[in-house]
């Protein structure tokens, strides 16, 4: 059945400025317990770059979010931002990438996605749905835009469906052209189609009018909490329960089927650039020359770039956080020694117990019948921790050292490291604790939630 809602007035949803990103807790009881009196769930939301992803995540949360102006200061990562829906309900709204960075090739986006949802999975985190954004103000779905929808399903697998509102934005900008409404409608129907959203919409997903307001923003949000459901998606269980390296998801074959039809382009492209030579040599145009044959040096090399992109689908879960966690890491600026000023006294035990726990992970590996875990290179997996470490106690050193040449100085910033610090380490805390398999209060969730479904 298809819906189109409108959102109730602004009068939902209290925001809570205390709220920290990334404060993300698995629900602290079992989702048969109706008794639970703290309940926390997680949203994620996506979309292309540019369909207001990160305004509608800071209409809901007092924390500061990433608004794409310019190229730079779009979404680049993976980011949580919380706010209290009501008294026993906190909601986590994770903000996601397009998959149409100019900056990032879309195996890289995927990796970062599917590696949070895996360690959401992992950690038991409820996720009560997942909204999709478009932009109404587009007159016809692009192939980048159909690109990110049919990523978009194959992430969630049908399963997940019933809970997915699929939400058009900007719609004031329709407001200034003549029958802007008469066309939003229509292009509305238009995204009903079958090779839009039509498949979603015959299996439970809503659609949504996204008005710009925070009323209508947690109008979208309550459709998904009232629910009530765990929704598990179909990259999470591929991922985590049957093992499979990312390239053999749905998702990565996806990805795969349309590298294939970049590389056919590609092929025939070529015997383009060739005749075109040919002639030009017949003709003995040597300026002609010169610009086809380096035209087809630029093809050659965008095609060795998605070579290489394609082929760093080809991880497991373990390794793909190591690889995202080295790349984390590699962001992480430089610690200045006379810069850094504000010292992290959370971030060494929280090193530490990574270390212990990781040697609980060795001794497993080593014993392991699991073909996917031991592929994991060990060495790897810690160097970035390792880092950290070191980075913390140049930290300290640098701190105490500035302490005692300037005293009034120790305000000065290292936010960002911190918070950077943080993110890469938190996201390390939840793969070792649970997808890993270590960590000495281990539940089995996965045969919890099959108990449950
Ligand atoms: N007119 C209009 N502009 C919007 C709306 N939502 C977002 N924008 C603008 O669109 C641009 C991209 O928004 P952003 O939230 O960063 O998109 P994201 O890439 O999906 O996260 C920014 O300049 C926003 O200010 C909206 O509802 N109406
Ligand atoms: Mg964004």
């Amino acid at each position: 059945m298809t819906a189109i809602k409108s959102h109730p007035p602004e009068n939902q949803g209290v925001v809570d400025s205390s709220a920290r990103p990334m404060d993300l807790k698995p629900s602290e009881q079992p989702r048969d317990n109706p008794g639970s009196s703290e309940d926390s769930v997680a949203i994620v939301v996506m979309g292309g770059t540019g369909t207001g992803k990160s305004t509608f995540v800071s209409l809901l949360t007092d924390q500061e979010v990433k608004i794409g102006h310019d190229l730079k200061s779009c979404t680049t990562e993976v980011g949580v931002y919380s706010f209290r829906y009501n008294i026993r309900q906190t909601v986590h709204i994770i903000d996601t990438p397009g998959f149409d960075d100019t900056n990032r090739p879309d195996s890289e986006i995927l990796q970062e996605i599917a590696l949070f949802l895996a360690a959401l999975y992992a950690n038991n985190v409820r996720l009560a749905g997942l909204i999709y954004l478009h932009r109404i103000t587009d007159t016809r779905v692009s192939g980048s835009s159909l690109k990110n929808m049919n990523i978009f399903q194959k992430l969630c697998g049908e399963k997940a469906f019933p809970y997915v509102v699929l939400a058009t934005t900007m719609w004031g900008a329709l407001d200034a052209i003549e029958n802007g409404d008469k066309t939003g409608r229509q292009r509305c129907s238009q995204l009903q189609r079958p090779e839009f959203w039509g498949d979603m919409l015959q299996k439970g997903s809503i659609m949504m009018k996204h008005d710009g307001s925070k009323g209508s923003a947690y109008a979208i949000v309550s459709e998904l909490v009232e629910r009530k459901a765990h929704v598990v998606l179909e990259i999470q269980t591929e991922m985590k329960d049957q093992n499979l390296t990312l390239d053999e998801t749905g998702t990565g074959l996806y990805l795969q089927k349309n590298f294939r039809e970049a590389r056919e382009r590609y092929e025939k492209d070529l015997a383009e650039f060739q005749e075109s030579i040919e002639q030009a040599l017949a003709e003995k145009d040597a300026e002609a020359v010169d610009v086809i044959t380096k035209e087809r040096e630029a093809a050659e090399s965008r095609m060795a770039k998605l070579q290489d992109d394609n082929a760093q689908l080809h991880l497991s879960l373990g390794q793909l956080a190591a690889q995202v966690a080295a790349r984390f890491h590699s962001r992480l600026p430089n610690v200045e020694p006379s810069s850094a000023a504000v010292p992290d006294t959370s971030l060494e035990p929280r090193v530490k117990d990574l270390e212990r726990r990781f040697s609980h992970f060795e001794q497993r590996q080593s014993t392991s019948r699991d073909p996917q875990n031991s592929r994991i290179n060990a060495a790897q997996q810690l160097a970035p921790v390792k880092d950290m470490q070191e980075r913390s106690r140049m930290k300290k050193r640098s701190v105490s050292q500035n302490k005692q040449r300037a005293p009034q100085e120790h305000h000065a910033n290292s936010t960002e490291e911190t918070w950077n610090g943080w993110n890469i380490l938190t996201l390390l805390e939840y793969l070792w604790k649970d997808v890993f398999g270590f960590g000495e209060d281990r539940v089995d969730h996965s045969r919890r939630r099959q108990h449950a479904r």
